[in-house]
């Protein structure tokens, strides 16, 4: 009997976005264009576009450094990142469309993506417009399939530069491992892929290689491997002595070049949080100034839910968390603290993160839509409250903090996840609304008009406000997309014809999509009915109503 084939290859792209946060800037400035330009971080410039790192600026160097280079920088601060946060929800969001649902996109940084292309190269065929860019290693690609995953590639990357006015660069081969490996070879703006041969392995992942710089491989299990004299690919490769770490066999196969960890599609997150260091000036509590430090916190994080909002829809709140470290004992400076958590056993110290100490509490609050400032500081105001209860139920008898962090977790309603933009266009969708009682409802309900075009859209799922408050650049290829979807779709099922002699009127339809959106918020279903009933059926104002009288 014939060998079984192996399956083909997964063809997988690593995206990375250039300079991001400088990158966001200019994209909201665009009179910053042509400059360089660093984002602060405390006094440290987190990042720089390719015009001030031409002067030598390099990530994490300090303010005063970064304007001895380069004395004309502009230098925008990058506290806040709900602005990056969504900037990265738009490009996923973006990605995700382009390739279609049947490649999962999964999110591995604010400004990185993995996507898995195997099914949309196999769809199409080889072939296909676009550049490959460059080739590392071995000088011929003699991979079919895998020249066109790197002008897929190419195409998304124009498309992106296009119509969201961001560039990236990628990576494009066979595993999440090796597309990362060669990613940043080549940037700004630009591709490389590697083919999946044993001298380009031997290439990308060579022999004096420090295990921290391989994909795959964290910090505390570098350190733990170093612990036991294994320190870079080559000793990796070699090791054969015992090892207590659980997976030591997936780590040897990395050194190799082996990595069967597939592209998980990711879908919305489970927890958001907000974060404030006090090393300089440990924070006492109680005191007025921890009070402004919650008042601050709880806006922060309604800034950071309000973009979730965005990308995800309306979750309900589950839990609210407060977790802080205290301040050392004799010296508050960060020093003094940082050398504190480097000495001893590294795994022990990072797994439990030394000093954290953290409270929680079921969420009070209920979440509306986040659209506006009342509703913004309504929700913040709340937070605020449950912060301040969970402060003091931490510190009964007070404390000295050097971190101050506060987070709730989220209900997912569609456990699925968002894996294209139609659902993210049809998260926040109101069901079509019914005629009023007394006359009976219609029975049948509201069959779809359409059918989902090849480019994944339904247009009959398109809800017209989300789709007006998307960025102008996805709002046009939405639209492109929607004019095709009117030119394939089905035309609309016919209303049933009531008979003359009547039968007893059906009861109302009710739309349970809709009562349990709303049933997911905590309220009763009876009460859901009753909202939903009073507004003909617009969810969202039947949780407005709700919310205002509760
Ligand atoms: N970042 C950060 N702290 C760091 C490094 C980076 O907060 N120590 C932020 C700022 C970056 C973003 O994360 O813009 C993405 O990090 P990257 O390492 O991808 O760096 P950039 O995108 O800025 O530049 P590059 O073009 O090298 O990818
Ligand atoms: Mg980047
Ligand atoms: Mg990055």
């Amino acid at each position: 009997m014939a060998a079984r084939k192996p399956p083909p290859q997964r063809l997988v792209l690593a995206l990375d976005c250039d300079c991001f946060y400088a990158q966001c800037e200019t994209r909201r400035d665009p009179s910053l264009a042509g400059k360089p330009v660093g984002v602060r971080q405390k006094h440290l410039v987190i990042t720089s576009n390719y015009a001030a790192r031409a002067f030598g600026i390099r990530k994490g160097d300090s303010l005063a450094e970064v304007r001895r280079k380069c004395p004309q920088i502009v230098i925008k601060d990058g506290e806040d990142i709900s602005h990056y946060t969504e900037v990265s929800n738009a490009w996923r969001a973006f990605v995700a469309n382009f390739v279609g649902s049947r490649c999962p996109v999964e999110k591995s940084g604010l400004d990185e993506l993995f996507v898995d292309v195997s099914a949309a190269v196999d769809a199409h065929g080889a072939g296909g417009a676009g550049e490959i860019g460059h080739v590392h290693g071995d000088d011929v690609l003699d991979d079919a399939r895998l020249a066109s995953a790197a002008r897929l590639c190419d195409r998304l990357r124009q498309a992106t530069k296009r119509e969201l006015n961001l560039e990236t660069s990628a990576g494009v081969s066979t595993s999440k491992l090796l597309a990362k490996t060669v990613a940043g070879l080549h940037k700004p703006f630009q591709q490389t892929v590697l083919a999946d041969t044993p001298s380009n392995r031997r290439l990308v992942l060579p022999d004096d290689l420090p295990l921290r710089k391989v994909y795959g491989i964290g910090h505390s299990t570098a350190q733990q491997l170093a612990s036991a004299g294994v320190a870079t690919v080559g000793d990796l490769r070699d090791f054969s002595g015992p090892s207590s770490i659980s997976d030591i066999e997936r780590l040897r196969a990395l050194a190799r070049g082996d990595d069967a960890s597939q592209v998980k599609q990711t879908g919305a997150p489970k927890s958001i949080g907000a974060e404030e260091s006090f090393w300089t000036r440990p924070l006492q509590v109680p005191s007025e100034r921890a009070d402004e430090a919650l008042k601050l916190l709880a806006r922060k994080l309604v800034r950071k839910l309000a973009v979730d909002q965005k990308a995800h829809g309306a979750r309900p709140l589950e839990n609210v968390q407060l977790s802080a470290r205290r301040a050392a004992e004799r010296s508050g400076s960060p020093r003094a603290l940082t050398s504190t958590l480097a000495e001893g056993p590294a795994s022990a110290q990072r797994e439990k993160t030394p000093g954290r100490e953290a409270k929680s509490r079921p969420a009070r609050a209920r979440v509306g839509t986040l659209t506006d400032d009342a509703a913004c500081e309504a929700l913040a105001s709340k937070l605020e409250a449950d912060a301040a209860a969970l402060l003091t139920a931490l510190y009964p008898h007070g404390a000295t903090l050097s971190i101050l962090n506060l987070g709730v977790t989220l209900k997912t309603i569609d456990a699925a996840g968002h894996a294209d933009i139609s659902s993210f266009l049809t998260k926040r969708k109101a069901p079509a609304p019914r005629p009023p009682p007394p006359v009976p409802a219609p029975v049948a309900p509201p069959a779809s008009p359409g059918t989902a075009s090849t480019t994944g859209i339904d247009g009959a799922e398109v809800d017209p406000q989300t789709l007006s408050e998307l960025p102008p650049e996805i709002r046009a290829d939405i639209e492109r997309q929607l004019a095709l979807w009117r030119k394939t779709r089905r035309p609309p099922a016919k209303k049933p014809r009531r008979s003359s002699a009547r039968p007893a009127p059906p009861p109302p339809a009710v739309d349970e999509a809709a009562v349990a959106q709303i049933v997911a918020m905590g309220f009763s279903r009876k009460a859901a009915v009753a909202a939903l009933e009073r507004v003909n059926g617009d969810v969202q104002r039947a949780i407005d109503g709700l919310l205002a009288s509760s």
